[in-house]
C-alpha cells in the first residue's frame, strides 16, 4: 500500500482573471523543474483542499492546483453565471499559458475525470498523459441513479435526509425541485438545501462513514458552492452537446498514455462508466480497486492513484 507523501506548501500562489466577473485562484507546488501536472478537483464546486498536494512525488512534479470558478478561494464565491464546462476548458488554457507551460499531465477524479475528458478531447495536444479516477460522464443515466433513484436502494437512510427538503409533490424531479431551492433569493432556504444536497454526497462518497467528511461538506461555505454550482451543471446537462459527448470523442486521446482508477463500490459514479470508457479506450491502463467507492482518500484508492502517478512520471520523463 502506498502512503500519503508528507504534507508541503505552495512555492507559488496567485490568482488570475478568466472573465470580467471571474477570477481564479491557483498554486503550484513540489518541483518547479519538475514534470508539470494539473489537478482537476470534483464537484463542480468542490475546491482544492491542501492535502491532495500530498499524493504527487515532490522532487518529480511540478503540481499545479486551482479552485475552479465560483468555488474554494475563486471570486465570486458561488456564482452560477458565466459558470460552464467550456469556461472551465478555457480557464485551464488560460492557466496554462499564463504559467508558461507548454504541455501537462492532467489528473481529475470524479466531476475531475468529466472535465479532464472534457479538455484533453479539446486540447490533446497540450496533453502529456491523464489519470482519472471515478469517472463520471455527467450522462442523465449517472444523474439519476444518484440524485434520483438507485442509490437511495443501498443508502435508504441518507436518502431520507436527502428529502426533507423537497415536499413530496416535487419528488418526481430532485435535482429541478434542488435547483428552484439553490437559486431561491431566501438565503435560509438557499442554505437549508445546500447542506443536505452535499451530505448526501458526503453520506455516500466512502465504503465507511467519515464525520470529518460529514462535517466539511455540511459548512454553509462550502456546500452553497458545492451544491449551488453541482446542480446548475446538472440542469444543464454538463453543457455537452450530446448525451454520450465524451465516449463518443475519446478517438481524439486515445494516443495520450492514460491510467483510469475506479472503486468496484463507488455509489456515487457507479463502475459502469468507467467501464464503458475502458471498452471505447482499451489503450488506457485500467484499474479496478477491489474494495473501495468513490473517495480519493479511501486506502485503496489512494495507493493505486500514488502508483499510476509514480509510474507515468517514470514513463514521460
Ligand atoms: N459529483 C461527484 C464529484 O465530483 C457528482 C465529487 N464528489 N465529491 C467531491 O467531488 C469532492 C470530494 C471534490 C467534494
Amino acid at each position: 500500500m502506498r502512503e500519503l507523501y508528507p504534507a508541503i506548501e505552495p512555492y507559488l500562489e496567485g490568482s488570475l482573471q478568466v472573465s470580467d466577473l471571474h477570477t481564479i485562484h491557483f498554486e503550484e507546488s513540489g518541483n518547479p523543474l519538475g514534470q508539470p501536472i494539473v489537478l482537476l478537483h470534483g464537484g463542480p464546486g468542490g475546491g482544492c483542499p491542501p492535502f491532495y498536494r500530498q499524493y504527487f512525488h515532490p522532487e518529480k512534479w511540478r503540481l499545479v492546483m486551482f479552485d475552479q470558478r465560483g468555488c474554494g478561494q475563486s471570486k465570486p464565491h458561488a456564482e452560477l453565471r458565466e459558470n460552464t464546462t467550456w469556461d472551465l476548458v478555457s480557464d485551464i488554457e488560460k492557466l496554462r499559458e499564463h504559467l508558461g507551460i507548454e504541455k501537462w499531465v492532467v489528473f481529475g477524479g470524479s466531476w475531475g475525470s468529466t472535465l479532464s475528458l472534457a479538455y484533453s478531447q479539446t486540447h490533446p495536444s497540450r496533453c502529456l498523459g491523464l489519470i482519472l479516477r471515478g469517472i463520471f460522464m455527467l450522462r442523465q443515466k449517472e444523474l439519476r441513479w444518484f440524485y434520483q433513484e438507485g442509490a437511495s436502494y443501498i443508502f435508504p437512510d441518507a436518502w431520507e435526509e436527502y428529502l426533507k427538503p423537497i415536499p413530496i409533490t416535487e419528488r418526481d424531479d430532485m435535482i429541478a425541485a434542488y435547483y428552484k431551492r439553490l437559486t431561491s433569493p431566501d438565503l435560509e432556504v438557499q442554505l437549508a438545501a445546500a447542506r443536505a444536497w452535499s451530505i448526501w454526497e458526503a453520506s455516500t462518497s466512502r465504503l465507511f462513514f467519515d464525520s470529518e467528511l460529514m462535517q466539511k461538506f455540511g459548512e454553509s461555505e462550502f456546500a452553497s458552492a458545492f451544491a449551488r454550482i453541482e446542480c446548475h451543471y446538472f440542469m444543464n446537462k454538463g453543457f455537452f452537446e450530446t448525451e454520450d459527448q465524451l465516449l463518443s470523442n475519446v478517438y481524439r486521446i486515445r494516443q495520450i498514455p492514460a491510467a483510469i482508477v475506479q472503486g468496484r463500490y463507488d455509489v456515487v459514479c457507479p463502475m459502469i462508466s468507467a467501464w464503458e470508457l475502458h471498452q471505447a479506450w482499451p489503450e488506457a491502463e485500467f484499474i479496478v480497486v477491489p474494495d473501495a467507492g468513490h473517495s480519493m482518500s479511501e486506502p485503496g484508492i489512494r495507493s493505486a492513484l500514488i502508483e499510476a502517478t509514480e509510474k507515468l512520471v517514470n514513463l514521460i520523463s
